[in-house]
C-alpha cells in the first residue's frame, strides 16, 4: 500500500514523469515479453526485434509484427493507463514515457506521450523511408510473400526500435529531460532490464526526484527506489492517483 508521504509528493508535485513497460499494457489482453507466456517465451529477442533477423527472413518478421499489432488493434485503454490521464488534472506537468509500442497511451488520451521504442501501427520504407500503409503489409503476409514499397520496391518495417538500433534521439533526450526534472518518477510495468531506458528511475533518483515502482514482481530496482508497491497496475494507479 501507498505512504501518506507519496500522496503528500504526489500533490505537490509540480512534474511527475512515468516510465511505462508492457506491464500496463497487460491487462489490455497484449502479452508483455517475459512473463511466463509472454512474447520472448516462444521467440527470443535476437531471433525476431533485430535487423539481422528481419533482413534474413522479412516475412517472419513482417509477419510476427502483423500478428502483434492484431492484438494491439483489438486492445483497449485499461485502468491503469486512464488513471495516467486523470493525474493530468492535479499535475501540471505529466510527461508519459513509454518502451511500448502498442499506442495505448495515445489512446486513453495522455498529453504528452514520449515512445521510446516507436509505434507499431506506423510502418516505412528500409530505402526510401516512405510511410506505408498496414493494409499493404497485411496484403502481402496474406499473398505469402514480403511486403515492398510502392514507391521504390524497397522492403517495409514496423516503425520500432530493434535491439542494436539507436534510439531516437530527440525521444530519449526528451524523456532524459523529464526525469532529471521530474518531483515525482514513477516507473509502472517494467522487468528495467532494457538499456537505454532501463536507466531511467535511477537517474531520477540521482536528480532528487521521490521514485515509485509500479509491479507485481520485484525488478533489479525494487530494492533502490522509494517505494515499491507490489501488484497491477489497473489496480494500484488509480487508488494511488484518486
Ligand atoms: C541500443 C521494441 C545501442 C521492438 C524493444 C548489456 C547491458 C546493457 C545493455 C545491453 C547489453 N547487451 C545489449 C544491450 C543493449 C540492449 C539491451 O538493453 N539488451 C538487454 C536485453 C540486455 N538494448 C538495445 O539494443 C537498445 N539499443 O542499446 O543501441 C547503440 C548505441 C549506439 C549505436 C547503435 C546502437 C534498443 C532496445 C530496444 C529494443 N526494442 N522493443 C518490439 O517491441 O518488438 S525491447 C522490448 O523489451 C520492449 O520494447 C520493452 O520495452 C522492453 C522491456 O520490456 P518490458 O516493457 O519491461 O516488458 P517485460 O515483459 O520485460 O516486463 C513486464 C513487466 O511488467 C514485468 O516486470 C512484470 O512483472 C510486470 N507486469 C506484469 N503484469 C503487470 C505488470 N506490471 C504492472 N501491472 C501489471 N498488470
Amino acid at each position: 500500500m501507498h505512504s501518506d508521504t507519496l500522496i503528500k509528493r504526489l500533490r505537490n508535485a509540480a512534474h511527475v514523469a512515468v516510465l511505462t513497460g508492457a506491464g500496463i499494457s497487460a491487462e489490455s489482453g497484449i502479452p508483455t515479453f517475459r512473463d511466463p507466456g509472454g512474447i520472448w517465451e516462444k521467440f527470443e529477442p535476437q531471433e525476431l526485434a533485430n535487423v539481422d533477423a528481419f533482413l534474413d527472413n522479412p516475412e517472419l518478421v513482417q509477419g510476427w509484427y502483423r500478428h502483434r499489432r492484431q492484438i494491439v488493434e483489438g486492445a483497449e485503454p485499461n485502468a491503469g493507463h486512464r488513471a495516467l490521464v486523470d493525474l493530468e488534472q492535479h499535475v501540471a506537468t505529466v510527461t508519459t514515457i513509454t518502451q511500448n509500442v502498442d499506442d495505448l497511451h495515445n489512446r486513453a488520451g495522455s498529453a504528452d506521450v514520449i515512445e521510446l521504442h516507436g509505434n507499431i501501427t506506423h510502418n516505412y520504407c528500409m530505402d526510401c523511408e516512405t510511410d506505408v500503409a498496414p493494409e499493404r503489409v497485411d496484403e502481402a503476409i496474406e499473398q505469402g510473400e514480403p511486403a515492398t514499397c510502392p514507391e521504390c520496391g524497397g522492403l517495409v518495417r514496423p516503425d520500432v526500435v530493434w535491439f542494436g538500433e539507436m534510439l531516437p534521439p530527440d525521444a530519449m533526450d526528451r524523456a532524459s529531460q523529464a526525469t532529471t526534472d521530474c518531483d515525482v518518477f514513477l516507473s509502472v510495468g517494467t522487468s528495467t532490464v532494457v538499456y537505454p531506458a532501463a536507466r531511467l528511475p535511477m537517474l531520477a533518483k540521482e536528480s532528487g526526484a521521490y521514485v515509485v515502482e509500479v509491479n507485481p514482481d520485484r525488478t533489479p530496482i525494487s530494492g533502490d527506489v522509494d517505494e515499491y508497491l507490489a501488484g497491477p497496475a489497473g489496480e494500484v494507479l488509480p487508488a494511488l492517483l484518486s
